[in-house]
């Protein structure tokens, strides 16, 4: 898979552009570091967003904006990690509609504002680890998925959550340069886990609108899970009663399984998940990967009895 292939090659300039580690900290300290992380975040589009802080964040400090915003995962506009922030500026945020069907009572083609209509934003400070083994923290804005999966009124029959990336490939340039991508992107989740108060769609980061590399308008993040199960750009939630089938399981099954928890003790087959690295902590940024991310205590239960191991 050539996919997964670019998963392995990391080098150390992919990890952050041209050294910034070495002063970003003054850099997002004064008001010059603002202008500068904002032009890379596609503040032309960017709104600032009312919200309430959560109990729900960690306690810690945030990665920079500029690193959040440039370093990105986004195999729609291309592989590289700077790719995303170079070519998402064309993507058409608005209008939006996100159609929702499956086992639910209102089946139906959902305008985004009617969508989030009387939900409140939350800024939720949540760990996220990418399966390739670096982790950022990041200020999200959003809400429980539940409250949209509430609006739609799940069945009782409903067991997974199926979510559905944009494919647009007259403004996706990633879609047209790997054909052989099996696109849309695709990933689901169970209903306890989509139901769980800490899953979470995200609307905005950092105060602002979602910029467009980071999944705009709306994109999933699931703390306790490697980072490709947080879809981006999602227009299509169906809720069913099979297992859904996922991108990175379709393209190597057995490197990445439908559950993709955090695990330090279970290496992917091509590198161990023992260490990250921390996205803008340098050459010494390296700690420990929590079991679940550090969101055990939350989420545990939720496997109660099932062999991690197996259930990859
Ligand atoms: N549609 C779509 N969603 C996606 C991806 C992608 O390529 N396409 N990449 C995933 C991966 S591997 C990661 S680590 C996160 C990255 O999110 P970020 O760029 O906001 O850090 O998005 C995930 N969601
Ligand atoms: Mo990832």
């Amino acid at each position: 898979m050539i996919m997964a292939i670019f998963r392995g090659d990391l080098k150390y300039s992919d990890i952050t552009a041209k050294a910034d580690f070495l002063n970003r900290r003054q850099l997002i300290a004064g008001a010059a570091g603002v202008g500068i992380a904002g032009s890379l975040g596609g503040a032309a589009t960017a709104k600032a967003l009312k919200y309430k802080k959560t109990s729900y964040s960690v306690d810690v400090e945030t990665t920079a904006k500029r690193d959040i915003t440039s370093y990105n995962n986004y195999y729609e506009f291309g592989t590289r990690k700077d790719d995303p922030a170079k070519n998402a500026h064309r993507l058409t945020t608005d209008p939006w509609s996100v159609e929702i069907g499956g086992l639910v009572d209102k089946p139906g083609k959902y305008d985004l504002d009617d969508l989030l209509s009387g939900i409140a934003l939350e800024e939720r400070i949540y760990r996220f680890r990418c399966v390739e083994a670096w982790s950022m923290v990041v200020p999200w804005i959003g809400f429980s998925l539940s409250e949209i999966i509430a609006k739609a009124g799940a069945q009782s029959g409903a067991k997974y959550v199926a979510f559905e990336t944009l494919s647009r490939p007259s403004e996706m340039p990633g879609i047209g340069s790997n054909p052989s991508f099996p696109w849309p992107y695709v990933e689901g989740l169970r209903m306890d886990e989509a139901m769980h108060p800490l899953t979470m769609i995200a609307t905005g980061l950092y105060g602002e609108s979602l910029p467009k590399q980071n999944g705009a308008p709306l994109r999933l993040v699931v703390p306790w899970k490697y980072g490709f199960k947080s879809i981006k750009s999602i227009v299509k939630i169906t809720l069913t009663d099979k297992q859904p089938p996922t991108t990175w399981n379709k393209l190597a099954a057995r490197e990445y399984g439908f559950y993709s928890n955090v695990n330090p003790e279970v290496d992917h087959p091509r590198w161990s998940q023992a260490r990250e690295r921390v996205i803008g902590g340098g050459v010494f940024g390296k700690r420990d990967t929590p079991m679940f991310n550090g969101y055990g205590d939350q989420v545990a239960g939720l496997y109660a009895g099932m062999d991690l191991r197996k259930n990859y």
